[in-house]
């Protein structure tokens, strides 16, 4: 048996992150179990760095191999923002809410046929043997009225027209299916298998 730490504090995240990562021989363990790590500093310039940067600060921490997940949102006619800034688009301190209520007005001039916007996650496993990282990414289309009740962040304005749903309106084992972090994980856990041998 192998055990993994989850190297995020996003509690929506690890629901979402349980349910899709399996890997036989792998247990999961959460953050909130080691006390306090301190403060990890999220200023890398993409995805991946920051993705990379969680995963090494929580290995340094609990000398465990770690798991990571950066992601967000890209908004066309926003050229590309939140992006990595996603979780404080609105300041520091912004709550989901807020950050819905700034990405509506940011956009509600544009029709609905020019709001797309793709979320995207980087999965990442840190071993100092072993680094892997998948991406996952999904299209979809911003509403300025928000829909649905389950979910996180801004689930509830990305609409997925193949579904004709938003995030938030989808279940657990569905967003899981359609999801970045879903489709990240799904691949991650796969390259994980493939390369177990190579850390145990
Ligand atoms: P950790 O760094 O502890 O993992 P975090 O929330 O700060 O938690 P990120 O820096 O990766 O994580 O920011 C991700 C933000 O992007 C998140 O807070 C949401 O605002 C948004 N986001 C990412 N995935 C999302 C999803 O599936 N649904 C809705 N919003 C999402």
């Amino acid at each position: 048996m192998i055990d993994v730490v989850l190297a995020t504090r996003n509690e929506d995240k690890i629901r979402e992150i349980e349910h899709t990562f399996k890997v036989e021989g792998v247990v999961l363990h959460r953050l909130s179990e080691f006390g306090d790590i301190g403060e990890i500093n999220e200023d890398g310039n993409s995805f991946y760095e920051n993705a990379l940067r969680k995963a090494q600060i929580v290995f340094e921490a609990t000398k465990m191999p770690a798991i990571a997940d950066d992601s967000g949102l890209e908004v066309d006619v926003l050229g590309g923002k939140p992006g990595i800034f996603s979780s404080r688009y609105a300041g520091r301190n912004a709550s989901y809410a807020d950050n819905i209520h700034k990405l509506i007005q940011e956009v509600k001039h544009y029709p609905v046929s020019q709001r797309k916007a793709v979320f995207k996650c980087v999965a990442l496993f840190y071993h100092p043997d072993l680094t892997l990282h998948e991406e996952g990414i999904v299209e979809g289309l911003i509403l300025t009225n928000q829909l649905g009740k389950g979910g996180f962040g801004y689930d509830p304005v990305f609409f997925l027209p193949e579904l004709g749903k938003t995030f938030a309106e989808l279940s657990l084992e569905e967003k899981c299916e359609y999801s970045h972090r879903g489709i990240a994980f799904r691949r991650l856990s796969e390259a994980l298998k493939q390369n177990l041998d190579k850390i145990s």
